[in-house]
């Protein structure tokens, strides 16, 4: 507001008017009072733009503004030029719903109050809980097929193509191992076992089917209007939605969540999209894969290779560096000595240059050429199936973000977005496996979209936690892990401020069959700054993700190793052996176990 020092009563009344009718928000503040920045960050958190006068800062002309307005008080607030009142009107106005429709009178009309492109995780999540806070939703979901045509249903990766067919097939494997285990137990069967791929696969994508109607129905009963077609902005406010059979249409919407996720990476050499798979094509694959080689060393890769060498195939995995990047080392190593144990053979140190057929079928004949990356060596080989597993690519590529002016990371299509999940452009947002730097995991996108819709639309203030995570790698021998890997707390705080406790065990249940003795590893790294606080979990062994999901609830609360060992363990399980471990890692002591 300009200075009105020298002005007579009629004139700053003219410009008070003038004020309240051209700006949607205007609230009358003053710079120290904390009711008023209460107020003005609630419009901050709403993406308002709030046009607050600093009465404090007005000098004499206070005194003529505030006889003119007849609450006398600060804040003083308008909306689309009616009076709300103070900070607990305002508030109240807010919790109400009142507010929001008072903004949005005057303004635009849009078709939805959120539209989500991405049914997966964390869309889903989204849509259904802002639907739920009485907003009118829309999600949009479209799988594009893979190049060997697979396709599935409603839910994204987890349902479809990640965690739950995974976890189904790995507990196949698991029961293979059981079966084993239990003739030492006396059981006795007289035909040899043997392993049905169509009919696991069956069973699996019968449960995926049910799933798939099940997110389908409530979402009807949740009220949001779910569209089977592919979006792409065309404006700002504004997307495209094609379905498969071309029929374009075209929706608008105040705010949006970005929650497409990711697609598997293929390699860029001869053969890769004509002759191999990915994780998208394993777990629906209407034949058994025969000898396999999976290209990759992360997670996808080891859990995938784990499993099929579980129901008995022949599985060679070919690392190009190390094994499960970012991930503690140590515990890597020792997930992948299990898996060879377990049968899986490595081919370390190669990257494939050429895949051919050598004959079609189900499956058919691939060879495989590799070279070396230390040396000129060129090594080949004979597989039925190739499956690459080299990393995922956030899907955003063809989805018109450069129409709606939000920015990407041009390398690898991950989102930017600060603590609040919020891109550049304030009204778009960004969940799940797209974000750059952030888990890609299930839980994780499904908590940042509740939450993102709880505080785009009840108001609420609480953000996704994004530190210690817990997670479990599904690997033979499982790995679960929450907090920093050895390698990255010791470069954060320094090997001389950390102790790590650790331990072989064996878990009372693979003694009778005689297996694994001394494999499964406990680890936990303290840090000596914080009263031996827990930054670091790490577990080797069976039901990691059963084990690891309490150790994670206590780092959340901050444990420290004095309350480890205060608690009682339950015995015998595996999991008690965090509540005695003695040897440091520093000491180099004897960490065998030999009973209990
Ligand atoms: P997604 O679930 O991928 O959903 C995105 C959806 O958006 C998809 O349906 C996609 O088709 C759709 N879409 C994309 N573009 C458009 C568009 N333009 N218009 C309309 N729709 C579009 N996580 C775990 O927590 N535990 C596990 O054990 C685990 N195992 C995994 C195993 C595998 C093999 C893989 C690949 C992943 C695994 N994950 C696991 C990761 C987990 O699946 C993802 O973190 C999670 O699915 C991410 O959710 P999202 O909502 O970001 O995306
Ligand atoms: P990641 O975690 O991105 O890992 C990719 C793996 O593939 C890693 O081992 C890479 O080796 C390897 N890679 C990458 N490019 C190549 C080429 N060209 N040749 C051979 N090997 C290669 O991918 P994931 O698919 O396992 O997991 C992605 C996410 O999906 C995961 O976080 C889950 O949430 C689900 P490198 O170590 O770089 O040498």
């Amino acid at each position: 507001m300009p200075p009105i020092e020298n002005e007579g009563l009629e004139q700053i009344r003219s410009k008070i008017k003038e004020l309240i009718d051209a700006n949607q928000v205007l609230v009358f503040s003053k710079s120290f009072c904390p009711f008023c920045v209460k107020v003005k960050e609630l419009f901050k958190e709403l993406n308002v733009k709030c046009n607050a006068i600093e009465l404090d800062l007005m000098g004499k002309s206070t005194i003529a503004i505030l006889r003119l307005l007849l609450q006398k008080t600060v804040p003083n607030v308008f909306i689309n030029k009616k009076h709300i009142g103070g900070c607990d009107k305002t508030m109240k106005a807010h919790n109400d719903g009142v507010l929001q429709k008072l903004l949005g009178e005057g303004s635009e009309v849009f078709d939805y109050d959120l539209i989500v492109i991405g049914g997966g995780s964390g869309g889903l999540a989204c849509s259904k809980e802002a639907a739920a806070l009485g907003k009118k939703v829309m999600v949009l979901d479209y799988v594009v097929p893979t190049p060997k045509g697979t396709n599935w249903g409603l839910g994204g990766t987890c349902v479809n193509v990640g965690c739950i067919p995974k976890k189904l097939m790995h507990q196949t494997a698991l029961l293979g191992t059981a079966m084993e285990d239990a003739r030492k137990f006396g059981w006795e069967f007289s035909d040899q076992v043997t392993h049905n791929w169509e009919t696991m696969r069956t069973a699996v994508n019968n449960y995926i089917g049910s799933l798939n109607w099940g997110y389908r129905v409530s979402l009807r009963d949740k009220n949001v209007n779910y569209v089977n077609a592919y979006a792409e902005f065309v404006e700002p406010h504004k997307i495209k939605a094609t379905n498969k059979r071309g029929k374009e249409m075209f929706y608008t919407a105040a705010k949006f969540v970005l929650a497409t996720g990711e697609r598997p990476r293929y390699l860029g050499i001869p053969g890769d999209k004509e002759y191999c798979i990915t994780s998208d094509d394993l777990f629906s694959l209407p034949y058994c894969p025969g000898k396999t080689l999976v290209i990759g060393a992360s997670y996808v890769a080891l859990e995938c290779g784990g499993f099929l060498v579980g129901l008995g195939l022949d599985v060679t995995v070919m690392v190009r560096s190390i094994l499960l990047r970012g991930f503690d080392q140590d515990m890597a190593n020792r997930a992948g000595d299990c898996m060879e144990t377990h049968g899986v053979k490595f081919l370390r140190k190669f990257v494939p240059t050429k895949i051919e057929q050598l004959e079609a079928g189900t499956p058919g004949r691939l060879k495989v050429t590799a070279k070396s990356t230390e040396s000129d060596e060129i090594i080949e080989g004979e597989y039925n199936t190739v499956l690459i597993a080299v990393g995922r690519d956030a899907y955003t590529g063809k989805i018109g973000l450069d129409k709606a002016g939000v920015e990407v990371n041009a390398k690898n299509g991950k989102i930017p977005v600060n603590d609040e999940e919020q891109t550049n452009v304030p009204h778009i947002y960004a969940i799940g496996d797209i974000l750059e730097g952030k888990w890609e995991l299930t839980p994780v996108a499904v908590q940042a979209g509740k939450l993102l819709a709880r505080r785009l639309f009840a108001g609420a203030t609480l953000k996704c936690d994004y530190v210690n995570v817990p997670t479990t790698v599904f690997t033979p021998m499982e790995y679960g892990s929450c907090g920093y890997p050895e390698e990255k707390a010791v470069e954060i705080y320094g090997q001389e401020n950390l102790e790590i406790y650790h331990s072989l065990f064996w878990p009372l249940e693979f003694t009778v069959p005689g297996r694994d003795n001394n494999r499964c590893y406990a680890k936990i790294i303290c840090n000596n700054l914080d009263n031996e606080r827990v930054i670091g979990f790490h577990y080797l062994g069976p039901n990691a993700g059963e084990v690891t999901q309490g150790f994670g609830a206590a780092m959340k609360c901050g444990i420290t190793k004095d309350q480890l060992d205060n608690t009682i363990g339950i015995h015998p399980t595996c999991a008690e052996i965090f509540t005695t471990m003695e040897v440091t890692k520093s000491s180099g002591g004897d960490i065998t176990q030999s009973g209990c």
